[in-house]
């Protein structure tokens, strides 16, 4: 260690000068020496004494352990540890969430919670459309957004995937995307498959139907833009970005690129790789956080405990980060997604309220009488949720709804 102590217990010096984190901590050392060593780490220390640094710096730039609350800490970074330059995500993870996670002193440390200061925030832009501009897209304002997942993943030819698209649409879903891993392989070349696909969305709303489809553009840095003006140009409603591995500042660069006009549905595959142990890595929360700054208009949060993926405690959480008033930028559409089907609708809704899209792959294509019919089930389960009526009542005038809670059951 370098000697110096970082704790400074007590209330946060200036909430709209410094980023606020909350870590839980498992340690042998003693609390208190973990949260020095992470302050120290993360702003002006290293393991040992060094003669550059004086206490001058460290007052000025050092990390600050203001509380310890059982395994909890909290540290405050000042805002100038952070980049000038705007908006910089990396940066601001470097410090935040950096060489902590590999310190030896630590068993486990796990980012709970962040909190930025307006400084920080203003250097964001936040989303272009959010969750009230894709209700206006899509003429819905108060329902619950009701959508698929194109399955099986990846193999459907674009013909194919367009046919399924319009299957869905005429059976009442207002949203489909594409999956995580599917973007431009030979068996589904991503122009076929946008211009197939706007194709069927054209046919949807002549016939009185709006419906928007994600399509997925994750790719490199350096083209992502590149694709995703192509893709808008071949028709596309929405795109998709796999926020984790394509980067935070991919989100960032579409959002606010202005030849971009339309939403930007963010996946967050592999988040698990740090999310899912409850000692260890980042909560969904601080990632819910930085999409909305970074301009996601819908954001993957989990099935609030109801569905197939681990339930991430912070879920309730992660839905006031989508729709909370507390920062300066639109909200976020929350999309409740992974293992989702029909019977399960009204749980998620008690937990989510309307301002959700809640969306199945499975749960559709899986349906007795195929994806139209699981399209009308998952629509019939999100009007029985709306106007507050049990599922089981409601699907005895509905007869795809009946199906679905016959195959599955429901919670
Ligand atoms: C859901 C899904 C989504 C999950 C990811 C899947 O399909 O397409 O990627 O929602 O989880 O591949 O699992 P199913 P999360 O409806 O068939 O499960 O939303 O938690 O990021
Ligand atoms: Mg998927």
């Amino acid at each position: 260690m370098d000697g110096f102590t970082y704790m400074h217990l007590g209330e946060v010096s200036d909430p709209d000068k410094y980023v606020v984190c909350k870590y839980r901590v498992t340690s042998d050392l003693p609390i208190e020496k973990a949260a020095d060593a992470i302050a120290a780490e993360q702003s002006t220390g290293t393991w040992t004494g060094i003669s550059t640094l004086d206490r001058g710096i460290i007052d000025r730039l050092g990390a600050r352990v203001i509380d310890i609350s059982g395994d909890i800490i909290t540290v405050e970074f000042p805002s100038e540890d952070f980049s000038i330059e705007t908006g910089s995500v990396p940066q601001i993870l470097s410090v935040i969430a950096g060489n902590l996670f590999g310190l030896g002193a630590l068993k486990a440390v796990r980012l709970e919670d962040v909190t930025f200061p307006k400084d920080i925030l203003s250097q964001f832009k936040g989303p272009k459309f959010g969750s009230d501009g894709i209700r206006d897209l899509l003429d819905r304002p108060e329902k619950p957004l009701v959508g698929t997942i194109v399955k099986p993943k990846i193999g459907l030819s674009p013909e194919d995937t367009a046919k399924y698209v319009y299957e869905a649409g005429a059976g009442g879903l207002t949203n489909s995307k594409d999956d995580e891993t599917l973007v431009d392989q030979r068996f589904c070349p991503i122009e076929d498959r946008t211009v197939a696909v706007a194709d069927a969305l054209d046919r949807l709303e002549s016939e009185g139907h709006k419906m928007l489809h994600a399509i997925n553009v994750s790719t490199r840095g350096d083209k992502i833009v590149e694709l995703a003006e192509k893709v808008q140009s071949w028709g596309a409603k929405q795109l998709m970005v796999d926020v984790i591995t394509c980067g935070f500042g991919a989100v960032q660069a579409l959002a606010e690129d202005p030849s971009i006009k339309v939403p930007i549905h963010v996946h967050r595959t592999m988040h698990g790789a740090f999310t899912k142990d409850p000692l260890h890595g980042i909560a969904m929360l601080p990632l819910t956080k930085l999409t909305r700054m970074c301009g996601g208009d819908a954001l993957h949060i989990g099935t609030l405990g109801v569905g197939k993926m681990a339930a991430d405690k912070h879920d309730d959480s992660n839905l006031v980060a989508c729709l909370g008033d507390d920062v300066p930028y639109k909200k976020v559409m929350p999309v409740c997604s992974g293992g989702v089907y029909p019977g399960i609708v009204g749980a998620i809704v008690e937990r989510s309220g309307l301002d959700v899209q809640i969306q199945a792959g499975g749960g559709v294509a899986g349906h007795p009488d195929g994806v139209r019919g699981g399209a009308k089930a998952m629509s019939q389960a999100v009007d029985a949720a709306f106007a507050g009526i049990p599922l089981s009542e409601y699907a005895k005038d509905h007869r795809e709804l009946a199906l679905a809670l016959e195959k599955w059951g429901s919670r």
